[in-house]
């Protein structure tokens, strides 16, 4: 029996600082509606999608920034989102600024089932940009700042009669990311994004943004046999550009489908997951092929050792 999830990426048009949770959970639920009337069982929303990108500012204090963050997950503000897609029977993956109980700050996904049940919750992995205060840019990328890297790694869940998995954002563009799922035997990986298009450390990458994108997750795919599905929040998001060209790719690496506008815009794509086994079933057969005994170094050393 063929197992096919139709999955929708729900894409945001920018956040901008003033406003309000209320007005971004109705875009969402909006959304929401559009997927479940194109016959959608899961839709995806970007990385931080209650919120501006916040990072893009720098606070001295960081609790002066509490407020851009949940603290419960549903939360009186989310649980509409999370009535609606019961009510519609439709799972959704949502990306948010999570304050935890003990005070650690995380950049977190979480992957809601049809009966509105938490399937699993993942934290950033990769976390980008810079720590510390940086006036000289025209505007901050203070994830390191704002976000601790978390240390559960890449998790696969059982849901959606699938292998899922998730990822965010500058995770995409690690190949150890996807490889770590691949050996768990993922068949789809959610993964949302906020990419500034103007790169302020080589700006000779703004006009390669849209390419490098498509190129990870093109070839993450690929060389693990899954389904990627990546959701952005582009558009000028308080006067930065920010990527769209939201896709779905399939194990092939090919580009199924893809926003043609940097705006609220839902795609969706029929997923056959029996794709999946035409690659890993063949040439990323990893327990044929794969060679663990020599690539020690991957995990045993960070940076580049020259002997
Ligand atoms: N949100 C996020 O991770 N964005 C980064 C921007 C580049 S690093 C400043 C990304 O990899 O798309």
């Amino acid at each position: 029996m063929t197992r096919v999830i139709t999955v929708g990426a729900a894409q945001l048009g920018p956040i901008q600082k003033a406003d309000s949770r209320e007005n971004v959970v109705a875009r969402l639920v909006a959304l929401l509606q559009q997927a479940h009337r194109n016959d959608c069982d899961l839709v995806v929303f970007p990385e931080l999608a209650l919120t501006t990108f916040f990072p893009r500012w720098f606070v001295e204090n960081i609790s002066d920034a509490d407020h851009w963050y949940e603290t419960s997950m549903p939360s009186p503000v989310t649980q509409p989102l999370f009535d609606e897609a019961k009510k519609l029977g439709i799972g959704f993956c949502l990306g948010y600024a999570e304050l935890t109980a003990d005070g650690h700050r995380f950049n977190t996904q979480v992957l809601v089932e049809k009966d509105g049940s938490i399937v699993g919750r993942y934290r950033k992995v990769h976390i980008p940009g810079h720590e510390h205060n940086e006036p000289d840019r025209p505007f901050q990328h203070a994830e390191r700042y704002y976000f601790e890297p978390s240390m559960e790694g890449f998790g696969v869940w059982n849901a959606f009669s699938a292998r899922m998995g998730m990822m965010i954002c500058n995770d995409r563009r690690w190949p150890e990311s996807y490889r770590v799922m691949g050996l768990q035997g993922v068949e789809m990986i959610l993964c949302g994004y906020n990419t500034p298009i103007h790169y302020v450390p080589d700006p000779s990458q703004d006009s390669l943004a849209g390419f490098h994108n498509a190129l990870v997750m093109q070839s993450g795919a690929y060389q693990n046999g899954t389904w990627v599905v990546g959701v952005a929040k582009g558009g000028i998001e308080e006067g930065v550009d920010s990527l769209g060209q939201s896709m779905i790719v399939a194990p092939s690496g090919q580009i199924v489908a893809q926003a043609l506008t940097t705006d609220d815009e839902l795609i969706f794509a029929r997923c056959d997951l029996d794709w999946c086994d035409r690659y890993t079933k063949t040439l990323f057969d990893f327990d044929r092929y794969r060679r663990p005994e020599v690539y020690g170094r991957i995990t045993s050393q960070r940076g580049v050792v020259e002997e």
